[in-house]
């Protein structure tokens, strides 16, 4: 089966060569992924390809790599097995197949190194152990994924390149943000108490598949939201309890959405989950409408952190001036992670180049507890596309902390603390487009006020599990 060219068209991806090419000089190798086993040879891992090798080729085909040297452009492929046509129902032509991705010039994977010769190409680390082996042989460099990423000029012009999205880039996270979306306001509708999360996380990823999507990552859907990454769904929902859904598609091109919404099972905010709430959102709201070309992430981050901070002083949680709060770092025991993130063909993206893609030269990251986790601190430039995700969570783990107790015992009020233990946590996330008259949601008519959420939450009909 020939795969579908990328919905951006191969005229996209020629240009984006030339641009980085003039950019870089020298030959450069672009590895792809290869297929990786997951429990048995022939049964494999879902398959991905390297973002910066499908940014450039648009191919997302197994067992292939990029050569440029020179005028030079060559599509490298795995030929088809014998048995291919049996099994997998395709036996396309190499070149048949690189025309599709734009390519006049292919090869066979296995020419690669008589190609390569002694030129020691650029190259960087791809993900797949095997394909990163050999651009690391083929270029005389070590290679490790997320690591040691190898040329610095060719990472730092394919940062520069992803970094600020086209339009044929802000269509693509538009669709998938789109697909989300729906995804999303199945699962308002089903969550009633007696639901169990399988059974919703199961609707919001059926709803991806859908409509021709897979998840981005693993999503989380849970009532202990407190748990930040928490992938496991083994609750039946009660009343009285929230539910925080953060997941998203990922188109076949790539593109990925990240969106978060959290509600009432029951439907109905209690007033002290109505209060949180309202005080995430105001934070979540007023750092989008901010988030224009010129402002320094960190700056929407710590705002939002003093919006939040004003909630738990109001709320007994914290003692003190916000100001002073925010600046060492209290309002972390109840907000303890960044405001957001890079958003694009990987769901963190760019974060394979640690934070050489997300902090701008000369900053690093903060050694605060939770300003330490803040993954982006770029001056933004319009077109990025960010995440904006402020959160409220009561995690025992942090409140039964001797050290941060110790740390924060003037500003934090134990007793007070302890009877939200068992609140859970509350997360709302949005996709940016930076945009000189503010941020622009990707998702704008998604539910997200107590009224909209109230509205459609259990409004659906039964199901039959
Ligand atoms: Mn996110």
């Amino acid at each position: 089966m020939l795969r579908p060219a990328s919905s951006l068209g191969s005229a996209v991806h020629a240009d984006r060569r030339a641009r980085l090419r003039a950019m870089v000089s020298g030959p450069i190798l672009m590895m792809g992924n290869g297929s990786q086993p997951r429990n048995l040879p022939m049964n494999q891992h879902r398959f991905r390809q390297d973002s910066c090798f499908l940014y450039l080729t648009g191919c997302d085909e197994p067992g292939a790599a990029l050569w440029m040297d020179g005028d030079r452009e060559l599509l490298l492929l795995t030929p088809p097995a014998d048995d291919d046509g049996l099994w997998h129902g395709h036996l396309t032509p190499n070149a048949e197949r690189a025309t599709a991705w734009g390519f006049d010039q292919v090869a066979e994977l296995g020419a690669l190194e008589g190609l390569v010769g002694d030129s020691r190409p650029r190259t960087i680390a791809v993900s797949d152990p095997a394909a990163c082996a050999r651009g690391a042989a083929l270029a005389g460099r070590p290679l490790r994924f997320g690591r040691e990423n190898g040329d610095d000029e060719l990472f730092d012009a394919l940062i520069r390149l992803r970094r600020r999205l086209g339009p044929a880039e802000l269509e693509a996270a538009r669709q998938t943000a789109a697909a989300s979306e729906a995804a999303h306001r199945l699962v308002m509708a089903q969550t009633r108490p007696g639901r169990t999360e399988a059974a919703l996380v199961g609707l919001f990823e059926g709803a991806l598949r859908a409509q021709g999507r897979l998840t981005a990552y693993d999503t989380i859907l849970t009532v202990r939201g407190e748990v930040l990454h928490n992938h496991s769904h083994p609750n039946t929902l009660q009343a009285g309890q929230l539910l925080l859904l953060d997941g998203g598609g990922e188109a076949p091109d790539g593109y990925a959405a990240d969106l978060t919404r959290t509600y009432p099972v029951s439907g109905r905010f209690d007033p002290r989950q109505r209060a949180a709430y309202e005080a995430v959102l105001e934070a979540q709201t007023w750092a989008i409408a901010a988030a224009r070309p010129g402002v320094r992430y960190r700056d929407l981050h710590l705002g939002a952190c003093r919006i939040l901070a004003r909630f738990l002083v109001d709320e007994g949680l914290l003692r003190g001036n916000v100001d002073d709060l925010v600046a060492e770092g209290a309002h972390a025991l109840f907000f303890p992670h960044g405001l957001g993130h890079l958003l694009g063909l990987d769901v963190h993206d760019l974060e394979v180049f640690g934070d050489r893609a997300a902090y701008a030269p000369g900053r690093a990251r903060s050694p605060q507890f939770g300003t330490g986790y803040l993954r982006l601190d770029l001056d933004l430039e319009e077109d990025m596309l960010v995440t904006i995700e402020p959160g409220f969570y009561v995690v025992p783990a942090i409140l039964q902390d001797e050290a941060l107790r110790a740390r924060f015992r003037h500003a934090l009020d134990l007793g007070v603390a302890e009877r939200w233990l068992g609140f859970g946590g509350i997360r709302v996330e949005d996709d940016v487009q930076v945009r000189p008259e503010g941020g622009a949601s990707l998702t704008p008519h998604l539910p997200r006020t107590v009224a909209e959420l109230e509205a459609i939450v259990g409004s659906g009909g039964p199901l039959p599990f």
